[in-house]
């Protein structure tokens, strides 16, 4: 009896890692792993409770207590660029996307994917992985019902899609809604698009799970982004939270920052941005105070989501072999929401009709469909802590993100705090080398660009790698990392040095001390400006 008992346990305890080995396709082996990445907008570096926020993030901290999280990840700084860098393993300008979705007739300003770039949709595809997107697309300035759809997500790689085409709107009634290749309305009843994202990135994992092939899952949340939506009664809890005010706010981030050794004990803490009061000084204190519990309210139901993904992957079985991914496309946003504000993305009646009020008017309370508001520039600055700056900029507080990586199968170091530097362009290296495909020269007939990132697989399995120097451009905003130094500029302004190593905050500016090193780093940005696209910034 205890045999047959514990051939039993055996049978049960493999159960899984059985269930993993029928997702996989044969010629591959039986180790490539389902693929799901997910991305927050506008999250800011110290949004989630894992890297030290207030908000609530069970579901989020679970993956990073599981795996590894980054501690110096960027993005490039912006929505469509680092949506481009992410899905292709290049720069954005080197696919057309070196700016956001307008063309401006210059290679690397086309407001679309061009045809040197592979999506990881088509490589995967290609390598018979399943592939599935539901969120914000972002990459095409045709967001029409009729498209042209050259570069929606089905024409782009993916099997299915749903989401939006367009970069940002309405969490209750989302416009350019999207089945597939043609326009949606969202259904009668309660809707709220994050929630919409999660249950049908679950839905594509339990469809999947029954294919007998990988899959790869790319889920592109529209939060925290504004507008400031959500339900009332996920805003209520996060109320009193703000009263604190954002000075103390920060304070406590850094702090827990430290504690949690996501910065180093020499990191200071940057300055109030100087636009800023003191929240002391502060006239709407409970507008404000508002304003934030909303956009808690947004990453908390974002987790929720993660946590949705995650317990479909543990029912179908996938759990062990799927690598997942979190991170965000660009810090924390500062811009205000302007009454004038026009645009595709802005409703102007909501679903039952009622008239929106479009801006940050501290008379008006945000979180409902009726409003139309951001939280603005002093509790960004509270989401990029410690860091200066914002979304659009290249210093730390607009490019850098958490990244989480959890895969159970595969990586061993969990709960890591992984400090090597890594970004955006890597992500598809790295799917590449664990779906054991090379990258192609040529791909349907065009010639592709070589990749310009480089596979995290080692640093995922803690073998560490050679430095790697990375390089950023956005409106005139511009950096190069290499190593310990960064060469920074914001547009229009000399470039300034910094020591990353004993300065993460960028307070210590060491472009007079160091000439040299400015000239060498400049001269590496100039090269790589020239074989990128990119060109000289004007609006
Ligand atoms: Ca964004």
């Amino acid at each position: 009896m205890p045999r047959i008992f514990a051939t039993l346990l055996l049978a049960l305890a493999l159960w899984p890692l059985m269930a993993v080995g029928a997702f996989s396709q044969g010629g591959y082996g039986t180790t490539r792993p389902n693929i799901v990445l997910i991305v927050a907008d506008d999250l800011g570096f110290s949004d989630l409770g894992c890297y030290g926020s207030e908000i609530f993030t069970p579901h989020i901290d679970r993956l990073a207590k599981d795996g590894v999280r980054f501690t110096q990840f960027y993005n490039c700084g912006r929505g469509c660029p680092s949506r481009a860098a992410l899905l292709t393993g290049l720069y954005p300008h080197e696919t057309g996307m070196g700016h956001m979705t307008t063309d401006y007739r210059r290679p690397g300003y086309r407001g679309n994917l061009n045809k040197e770039c592979a999506t990881l949709a088509e490589l995967l595809g290609k390598g018979g992985y399943q592939t599935l997107m539901c969120g914000k697309w972002h990459l095409t300035p045709h967001i029409g019902p009729q498209g042209p759809k050259h570069t929606w997500p089905l024409q782009r790689g993916f099997e299915k899609f749903y989401g939006t085409i367009h970069g940002a709107g309405s969490y209750f009634d989302p416009a350019t809604l999207t089945r597939d290749n043609q326009f949606t309305r969202r259904p009668p009843g309660e809707y709220y698009y994050t929630d919409a994202i999660s249950e049908q990135a679950a839905g594509f994992i339990e469809q999947a799970s029954r294919a007998g092939k990988p899959f790869f899952l790319y889920v592109a949340y529209t939060a925290p982004h504004w507008p400031l939506h959500a339900p009332e009664q996920a805003v209520s809890r996060y109320e009193p939270t703000y009263a604190a005010g954002w000075d103390q706010i920060r304070m406590d981030r850094f702090k827990r920052m430290r504690g949690l050794g996501i910065l180093d004990a020499q990191c200071s803490l940057s300055p109030r941005d100087p636009r800023v009061r003191p929240w002391s000084q502060n006239s709407y204190k409970r507008w404000q105070q508002r304003r934030m519990a909303v956009y808690a309210a947004q990453v908390a139901l974002l987790d929720q989501g993660v946590g949705r993904i995650v317990e479909k992957l543990g029912q179908v079985g996938a759990e062990q072999n799927t690598l997942v991914m979190f991170l965000s496309d660009n810090g924390g946003c500062a811009e205000e929401v302007a009454d004038t504000w026009k645009g595709d993305h802005i409703p102007r009646k909501t679903y039952a009709g009622s008239f929106v009020q479009v801006g940050n008017s501290p008379s008006v309370m945000p979180g409902p469909e009726d409003t139309y508001q951001s939280y603005g520039l002093a509790w960004a600055n509270v989401s990029n802590t410690p860091f200066k700056l914002y979304k659009h900029f290249a210093h730390e507080g607009g490019i850098a993100t958490p990244l989480v990586v959890r895969w159970p199968a595969d990586i061993r170091s969990t709960g890591q705090r992984v400090r090597e530097v890594g970004h955006v362009i890597d992500i598809v290296p790295t799917c590449l080398e664990l779906a054991k495909m090379p990258y192609p020269s040529i791909f349907n007939g065009y010639n592709l660009r070589p990749l310009s990132g480089e596979s995290l697989v080692p640093v995922l399995r803690g073998q560490g790698r050679r430095g790697t120097t990375y390089f950023w451009e956005h409106e005139g905003n511009r950096a190069v990392r290499e190593g310990k130094w960064k060469l920074v500029a914001s547009c229009g302004n000399a470039w300034e040095l910094y020591n990353m190593e004993a300065d993460r905050t960028e307070m210590n500016n060491l472009a007079r001390q160091y000439p040299a090193m400015v000239e060498t780093l400049e001269k590496l940005y100039n090269a790589w400006a020239k074989r990128t696209n990119v060109e000289p910034w004007r609006q």
